[in-house]
């Protein structure tokens, strides 16, 4: 294969990472330029270009060295990796995304009790990740038959293909409509980005390790708040202990009024009216919680 000398990273061409992928990959400053097949998008400014296509394709492309990254549920990577040892070994979970949240669990028709693992013996169990739910199955020494089904595996207990599933949920209503419960959670999954474990070692790695730090940075700053307010010197103590995510606020002295400082923090995860409202009890005073735009460490 060619060398190349720009970033290549997958991404789902079109599904339910599509939106968070382009969104997420903007913040970091790179922009596209699609072309008209859309499936190569050429980027502008950096030298990281897309590659857009089935999400199940996307661990193969990284492994056969197509693309460098990938964003990917963990669920497919998983999958992939227990597949395909051999090639699979040498990808790595490089930073989850916080998006495409959902559970990889088992379900079994809604009037059956469901106890432990070992109530699964014997019985026949639909679904599109063989690898995952074999290695459930084997750790939890639990002797099942797996049917393999590419989709629609919700509805194998009904036509009697199969006793139970195992699938992805996320808001359970797919089991509910069709008189399934969710049993036992098998893998919990989010988009993740994907790559080697070891970047590589020539540009591609300099530029890989760029987007890594800048990556990095949106995350933080999509769950971060900045807090400001004013209180007297004696209520912080107070204040700080109710700050969430306990951060090392910055102190400012209010002209004219010694007793009196701007207490600035930047806090892990959202402020609820309630935590504000404790912190008011507490002495605080003209508060004020903002979103982060960008941060660089
Ligand atoms: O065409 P391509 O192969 O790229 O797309 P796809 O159809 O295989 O993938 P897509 O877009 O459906 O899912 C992509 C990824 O999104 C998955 O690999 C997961 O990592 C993640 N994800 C998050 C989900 C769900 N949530 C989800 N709910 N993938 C599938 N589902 C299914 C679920 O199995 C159920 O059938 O959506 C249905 C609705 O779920 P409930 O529980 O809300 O009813
Ligand atoms: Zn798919």
């Amino acid at each position: 294969m060619k060398p190349r000398d720009r970033l290549r990273i997958a991404m789902q061409k079109s599904g339910r990472l599509t939106e968070p992928a382009q969104e997420l990959l903007a913040r970091c400053g790179l922009k596209f330029r699609q072309s008209r097949d859309k499936l190569f998008c050429f980027g502008e400014g950096e030298p990281v270009d897309l590659l857009l296509v089935r999400d199940d394709d996307i661990p193969g492309l990284i492994a056969e060295g197509v693309c460098d990254l990938g964003i990917v549920g963990r669920n497919v990577l998983r999958e992939f990796q227990l597949s395909n040892p051999a090639t699979g070994s040498g990808l790595a979970e490089l930073r989850p995304l916080g998006f495409g949240s959902c559970r990889l669990s088992i379900a079994l028709p809604q009037d059956e009790p469901y106890d432990s693992p070992q109530q699964l013996h014997g019985q026949r169990i639909a679904t599109s990740y063989p690898g995952l739910l074999g290695d459930w199955l084997r750790s939890h020494n639990v002797d099942a038959k797996v049917v393999y089904l590419a989709g629609s595996v919700e509805i194998a207990p009904r036509l009697g293909t199969a006793d139970a599933i195992c699938d992805l949920v996320s808001s359970g209503a797919t089991l509910v409509a069709n008189q399934l419960r969710e049993a036992a959670v098998i893998v919990e999954s989010e988009a993740v980005l994907a790559g080697h474990s070891v970047l590589p070692s020539d540009e591609r790695g300099e530029i890989a390790e760029l987007l890594l730090r800048r990556l990095d940075g949106v995350i933080q700053v999509r769950d971060s708040r900045l807090i400001l307010m004013q209180a007297s010197r004696d209520a912080l103590p107070a204040i700080t202990r109710l700050l969430p995510g306990l951060p090392i606020p910055t102190l400012t002295q209010v002209d004219g009024a010694p007793d009196q400082v701007v207490l600035q923090a930047l806090c892990a995860g959202s402020v609820s009216w309630r935590q504000l409202e404790d912190m008011k009890r507490a002495g605080a005073r003209d508060m004020l919680v903002l979103p982060v735009e960008k941060m660089l460490a």
